[in-house]
């Protein structure tokens, strides 16, 4: 059977930036996707990610996020591909919420460029936005967003020119360890390698039962709206991206209108799915999900949900505490690497996560800080957070 140095199952953000770092590196590499290339039936599609430095979640991803800020320059001028758009980005809320209070501590931590702007000042300069008084955010200029089509295409291109194999509509069946490393099979062949990276996206429950880490795969709703007014204040030269949590802590995200008047602008909740599996996932969006939506914008976007245009949804792989899992398996620390648990705030990171899945399959370490996002001392004793079905 066919062998290689490394075998990557899961084309998606973080697989397919793992082939193409991989073969970049001159390793043997062969990848393999369940759907066709570019997809939409995991994490990686919808048209805009938000890409952010001061971020909230905790200042050990700053360094990650500042590397992978120079990945997505190199993306483009390889590939010739639109991948980011940095128009900015505020953090809305209460001074003390998590996502102003957390996105000004890892800004001072790292001495990352910020402003603070009160409720008038962001009312000023973005009028599309209507803060109580009470609300601040903390603007970003480097904040924007990515492509995230564009990115996995990127990335594909890469790995294909660089002499990798892909292999779409050819899903993983089972692996095991071998005497050189692992054997994998799939419906059309077996194949050997001397290393496995798993990137799994919401298939984690059922690719990496013996992982530890209890996921909880949630179905997340994209809306598009065509303000009222037209988009034009909503266009990316005058609009940041936006993060807004409320007084519940309820968060939504949004987006410029980046594809012109016809199609919208994009706003979603963060964080607030519904457990699903990949198969049994419901696709159709219901009017009362569009309604809280617009109820939500009425009190800080009052003009963005003038028409529903459309709908869609996509997936997280959360981990109970939100932090990704990117380490060697514990299970079989000689020849598996896993990426997975992206929880919602993945994208951002796939070029850096390429990288370091190159380097734990090619040498066993990487020089970047990824302490964090080890599973083994987390999740010991954790059930599912919440029952999937
Ligand atoms: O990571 O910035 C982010 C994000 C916003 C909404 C979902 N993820």
């Amino acid at each position: 059977s066919p062998t290689y140095d490394v075998i990557v199952v899961g084309l998606g953000g973080m697989g397919s930036a793992a082939a193409a770092h991989l073969a970049a590196r001159g390793a043997r590499t062969l990848g393999l996707e369940k759907f066709g290339p570019v997809h939409n039936r995991g994490s990686s599609h919808g048209g805009s990610r938000i890409t952010r430095q001061s971020y909230f979640e905790d200042p050990a991803y700053v360094p990650l996020l500042l590397r992978a800020y120079e990945l997505y320059e190199a993306l483009e001028r390889d590939t010739g591909r639109n991948v980011a758009t940095l128009c900015g980005g505020v953090m809305v809320g209460r001074p003390e919420s998590r996502t102003v209070a957390g996105s000004l501590r890892s800004a001072l931590r790292w001495g990352l460029p910020h402003e603070l702007l009160d409720a008038k000042e962001l009312r000023r300069r973005f009028p599309t936005l209507t803060p109580a008084d009470d609300e601040v955010a903390l603007y970003e200029a480097r904040a924007g967003l990515l492509r995230p089509e564009n990115t996995v295409a990127a990335h594909l291109q890469l790995a294909t020119q660089r002499g990798a194999e892909l292999h779409f509509e050819e899903p993983l069946l089972r692996w095991e360890p071998c005497r050189d490393g692992v054997r994998v099979h799939t419906p059309e062949n077996a194949y050997t390698a001397g290393q496995l990276v798993i990137c799994p996206g919401a298939w984690a429950p059922q690719l990496l039962t013996d992982l530890g880490v209890p996921f909880t795969i949630e179905r997340q709703v994209m809306y598009w709206f065509r303000p009222d007014g037209g988009t034009g204040p909503f266009r990316p030269e005058r609009h940041p991206v936006y993060i807004w949590e409320d007084a519940d802590g309820v968060q939504i995200y949004g987006f410029p209108a980046i594809d012109g008047p016809e199609q919208g602008a994009k706003v979603a909740f963060f964080r607030r799915g519904v457990p699903c599996t990949p198969e049994t996932i419901d696709r159709t969006v219901r009017d009362e999900e569009v309604a809280a939506m617009a109820d939500q914008l009425s009190r800080c976007l009052p003009t963005l949900p003038g028409r529903f245009l459309k709908a869609a949804t996509c997936m997280y792989s959360n981990t109970p505490d939100e932090h990704f899992v990117i380490a060697r398996h514990p299970a079989h620390p000689g020849s598996v690497t896993v990426a997975c648990g992206f929880s919602g705030h993945g994208f951002k990171f796939t070029p850096v996560v390429g990288e370091i899945l190159a380097d734990l399959a090619l040498t066993g370490t990487t020089a970047h800080p990824i302490e964090l996002f080890d599973p083994s001392p987390r999740f010991a004793g954790d059930t599912p957070s919440r029952p999937t079905e």
